[in-house]
């Protein structure tokens, strides 16, 4: 799957109309979602980055088309511990990262020098809320997660429920 992914964001650019920015935060634009596979285009601004995430047990592969994004790992919290972070990597157009919650925790942003970035998610399986967690304490909240666009189709604001 990586590979394939990786081959896809090399040589393709037709996932530039699934590319739209949010002044506020990132976006999670839906390409495709089935029972098995969700698909989208993630759009990282200026300063923009996820929470500390889990991914509810499903494979999560991230491929990057624009842009150089860093993820950030982190070791699963202790009660009431602040989180320990570990390895910061950073990935360029091409490369694919990826994570299950067997791993660790995650952030993803631009990385420093790249101002935005555009990354390729496929999540197996599709997932509608996740973990997220407060760096200093540990401490967990349950977030929704939404879509900003549907097959290049932005939503209303209160349909945009952005999370992590
Ligand atoms: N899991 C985050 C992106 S970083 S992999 C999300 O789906 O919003
Ligand atoms: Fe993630």
């Amino acid at each position: 799957m990586a590979e394939l992914l990786g081959e896809y964001a090399r040589r393709e650019t037709d996932w530039r109309e699934f590319a739209l920015f949010s002044p506020h935060h990132y976006t999670r634009n839906l390409v495709e979602r089935v029972p098995s596979f969700e698909l989208m285009i993630l759009c990282w601004g200026p300063g923009q980055e996820s929470a500390i995430h889990n991914h509810e047990g499903q494979d999560c592969w991230m491929a990057v088309l624009s842009g150089v994004i860093e993820e950030v790992r982190y070791a699963w919290p202790s009660d009431c511990a602040p989180i320990q972070q570990g390895s910061a990597t950073t990935f360029v157009q091409g490369q694919v990262a990826f994570i299950r919650d067997e791993m660790g925790l995650h952030l993803v942003r631009p990385a420093a020098g790249s101002p935005s970035g555009i990354t390729l998610h496929l999540y197996a399986s599709p997932y509608d809320e996740c973990n997220c967690y407060c760096p200093s304490t540990g401490q967990v909240t349950r977030k929704k997660l939404g879509h900003h666009s549907v097959r290049g189709r932005i939503l209303t604001e209160s349909a945009d429920r952005f999370a992590p």
